[in-house]
């Protein structure tokens, strides 16, 4: 497989046992996506990878369990915006929390962990999601990228229709061309495919649907 240019960077999303199968927030066949993703890095294809962690200290506020009454995959107001409960996930220093131990990380150039602020949910990638006062603090990922040359990102990983989806949003609203590889990618709701496939339309995110691109 030829080596893309410098100027395209490989952004793998939450890749993590807790999303597996048998995980505590499991996607639909997520561990399907790992061998074509551990085949991408092991090639070397991509000269910038980027990882990121979902890694939440214990009681985060997007845990059902930090809220009395309530159960997973309820959504409630927080900090004014809709907020889906999950079981708790990805909890710090947890098995669950790794990185997916069938991938050799190596090849990964920024491992960035993200919902550690524990009132505050964070799918994507760039920035947070809302927090108390509205502010949504960037993770500063697009200037790292700008910084090195990088103006196109191909996506992959877990949840297709949360953590990628909300990624691949922001990565176009940084003026970043980006390509979603659909099939190295799983959701949590699978029926949720065709409105992830119009809000990635609507944004100018390019849907790559080849296997391996
Ligand atoms: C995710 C829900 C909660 C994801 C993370 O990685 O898509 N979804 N935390
Ligand atoms: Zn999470």
């Amino acid at each position: 497989m030829p080596t893309l240019p410098a100027t395209t960077a490989l952004l793998v999303i939450d890749l993590q046992p807790d999303f597996m199968p048998g995980g505590a927030l499991a996607c639909h066949e997520g561990d399907a996506i790992v061998p074509g993703i551990a085949a991408l890095l092991a090639s070397r294809r991509y000269r910038t990878v980027v990882a990121t962690q979902d890694w939440h200290p214990p009681g985060h506020a997007s845990f059902a369990s930090s809220h009395p009454g309530r159960a997973p995959f309820e959504t409630i107001a927080l900090h004014g915006q809709p907020q889906v409960l999950w079981p708790d996930h990805c909890v710090q220093g947890t098995p669950g929390a790794a990185l997916d131990p069938r991938v050799d990380w190596r090849a990964a150039d920024l491992i960035l962990r993200k919902g550690t602020n524990p009132q505050v949910d964070s799918y994507s990638a760039f920035r947070e999601n809302h927090g108390p006062g509205g502010t949504r603090p960037s993770t500063g990922l697009a200037g790292w990228l700008r910084e090195r040359g990088i103006d196109d990102v191909h996506l992959c990983g877990l949840a297709r229709d949360y953590c990628v989806l909300w990624s691949a949003q922001d990565a176009a609203a940084a003026g970043l061309r980006v390509r979603f590889l659909w099939e190295l990618t799983r959701p949590v709701t699978p029926d949720g495919d065709a409105s992830t496939r119009e809000a990635l339309r609507t944004a100018g995110v390019d849907i790559d649907n080849r296997d391996i691109p």
